[in-house]
């Protein structure tokens, strides 16, 4: 019966929507049930026999106590059985700890970046996603850094939770059972927008995948990376995102030129479309026209100087 419950998977017992899974996924489940197993059977046991005992050894039934002075067979038994099972806990837990560890030779390796609050998969040929793309059946090493604060790689269907450190390197690894895509989350708390950083794992099929791997290969643009290393030394990709994504501290930075932008201006609401000008204001005097529903957070960046500026607005002017 044990066995037979051993080998169904947690996920079928709760009936989670169907999706990619992996095999470590299925270990991590049975390892976790073994422990519910077993502490449900020593509360049971435990419980069980104190309630009896309250009963049987009554004070009404026993008006004077009976000095037991030791008895070995008893003490042996609560000691060598608790420490069988207390080892087989630990042995099963740590085959599985193994297999989280044990990469496979055959591994492709995907660079990780986390950030506030967002996640970049860069691959081996230099592609660069926000959504991590995996083939399926082939073991994916993901090796991973933050370049701010703590943050934790999770993907729950995978049982796989790894926490990303500035100024150290983390490192985990699965092999994706089927086709189909999962939920990515940061389970860190990493500032405001913490519930936001989600991303997702997509499984293709091996010749889907390579056609993938060929596509879109990024065409070198000096411009974009000068701008971009120019904005981190400034830290404004700290809140402004260039995906997109939501940041209730800061409006994102994707298709912020010519678009329609709404400010407070002498008392009086006023929209139009940000321009050069506007641009260029917002960074130098970030306080003075703030787009409504922002709150003024941000500094005006130190030392940036007019050439830097000229670079980020040129870039800011195509980040579509
Ligand atoms: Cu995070």
């Amino acid at each position: 019966m044990l066995r037979l419950i051993l080998a169904m998977n947690m996920t079928e017992l709760t009936g989670a929507v169907s999706g990619p899974s992996t095999d470590v996924a299925a270990a991590v489940d049975n390892v976790t049930l073994f422990l519910h197993i077993v502490s449900g059977l020593m509360l049971a046991l435990v419980t069980g026999l104190m309630l009896y005992f309250v009963v049987r050894y009554h004070r009404s039934r026993h008006p004077k106590a009976v000095e037991v002075k030791s008895n070995v067979w008893l003490e042996v038994t609560w000691t060598v059985i608790p420490t069988i099972l207390v080892m087989a806990m630990f042995w099963y837990g740590y085959e599985g700890f193994r297999m989280l560890r044990d990469v496979p030779d055959d591994a492709m390796t995907v660079k990780v970046t986390a950030r506030m609050w967002n996640w970049t998969f860069e691959y081996e040929n230099g592609k660069s996603t926000q959504e991590l793309y995996v083939p399926v059946d082939k073991p994916v090493k993901l090796l991973m850094r933050s370049v701010d604060v703590i943050h934790s790689f999770y993907v729950p269907a995978f049982r796989l939770k790894e926490d990303v450190v500035p100024g150290s390197e983390s490192m985990a690894w699965f092999k994706a059972n089927s086709v189909g895509q999962t939920d990515i989350f940061c389970a860190e708390y990493c500032g405001e927008a913490h519930a936001y950083m989600l991303s997702r794992v997509v499984v293709l099929d091996s010749d889907e995948f390579d056609q993938w791997m060929e596509s879109e290969l990024p065409t070198p643009d000096p411009e974009a990376a000068a701008a971009l290393a120019i904005m981190d030394a400034h830290d404004c990709t700290g809140c402004h995102s260039l995906s997109g994504s939501h940041n209730p501290d800061a409006p994102s930075l994707k298709g912020i030129f010519r678009r329609e932008t709404l400010v407070e201006r002498d008392g009086k609401e006023v929209k139009f479309l940000a321009d050069e000008e506007y641009l260029i204001r917002s960074i130098r005097d970030p306080g003075a026209e703030l787009v409504k529903g922002y709150a003024p957070t941000m500094d005006a960046p130190e030392d940036m100087s007019d050439e830097d500026l000229g670079v980020v607005i040129e870039y800011l002017k195509r980040v579509e």
